[in-house]
């Protein structure tokens, strides 16, 4: 019995941990832990893996939104989880994979983010396919005021977002962006007002939503590649991945939708 209630009991903290809505092909996940900050625990992450999976094995979601609360997208990785994890672990452990599932995912993510986006919640925003931010957002990696460096991504897609000489600023400083500076250097694609910042994630979610989802996951793929690899070899998987877009059924209804004057209605065939 004892066991039984301690199962469901971790099973509803995982599920409050976070939180899934569905508006039509547009699916909203929010990290729901929010006395912490919605600091990136290690059930917090296996939560936020498994959502993710799932909504992109669903073709009927076309769009996810990953946002926080107002206060914070996320205030990193849970330091007094981190304080005890040994160098094997952060070297070999599950947590290593769950970044990487979460760059595998196919689907467009839409990053909302609101308030406090540092260290692992700049480095799982900047996993997202594009950020829109708050006036409030601030973003930053603080790992060096605790004595480490960003250890999910952050030296290499800060870096390769803004650039060598704010990269080094803000990771060794510790400094952070304001919403207006992530803008300016190209981390973030919008900034929207205070209370804006899950709506406007949505309204671009669902435009997002309305193209043929064959084009968009080979498009993300295309500029995934722009960013992690040589230029040579993203131009070849963009050739590639042209070919396979022409060849869908979505491509043939866009172009005799638009021959027709019409809006398409594309079906991910
Ligand atoms: N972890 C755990 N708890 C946190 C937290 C965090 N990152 N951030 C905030 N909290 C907790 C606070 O301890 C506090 O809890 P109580 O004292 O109320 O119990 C509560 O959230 C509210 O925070 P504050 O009282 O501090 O609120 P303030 O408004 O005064 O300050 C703040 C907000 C965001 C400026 C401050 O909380 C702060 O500096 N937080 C830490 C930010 C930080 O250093 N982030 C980087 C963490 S290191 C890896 C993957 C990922 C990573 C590394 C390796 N591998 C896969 C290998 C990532 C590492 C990191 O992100």
């Amino acid at each position: 019995m004892a066991t039984e209630l301690a199962h469901l009991d971790a099973a509803e903290r995982r599920v409050n941990l976070v939180e899934l809505e569905r508006d039509g092909a547009v699916a909203v996940v929010l990290l729901n832990r929010p006395q912490q900050l919605n600091a990136l625990s290690d059930e917090l992450m296996e939560e936020l893996v498994a959502a993710l999976v799932e909504l992109d094995r669903d073709e009927a979601v076309r769009c996810i939104v990953l946002g926080g609360s107002e206060r914070a997208f996320a205030a990193g990785a849970d330091i007094g989880v981190l304080a005890q994890t040994s160098p094997v672990e952060a070297a070999t452990s599950e947590r290593l994979a769950r970044w990487d599932a979460i760059r595998r995912i196919g689907t467009p993510i839409v990053a909302a983010v609101s308030g406090y986006c540092l260290g692992g919640g700049c480095e799982l925003a900047m996993l997202c396919d594009v950020i829109v931010a708050s006036e409030t957002a601030q973003f930053g990696q603080p790992e060096i005021n605790l004595g480490v460096l960003p250890g999910a991504g952050g030296t290499q897609r800060l870096t390769r977002a803004v650039g060598k000489a704010v990269a080094m600023d803000v990771i060794l400083s510790g400094r952070y962006l304001t919403a207006r500076e992530a803008l300016d250097f190209g981390l973030v694609s919008r900034v929207v007002a205070r209370e804006a910042w899950l709506e406007e994630a949505k309204r671009l979610a669902r435009a997002i939503a309305e193209k043929s989802p064959i084009a968009l996951r080979l498009a993300k793929e295309a500029v995934n590649r722009a960013y992690e690899g040589p230029l040579q070899l993203g131009v070849a998987y963009e050739r590639q991945a042209f070919g396979l877009a022409l060849s869908s059924e979505d491509a043939q209804e866009g172009m005799n939708a638009f021959l027709e004057k019409r809006k398409p209605e594309f079906r991910g065939r």
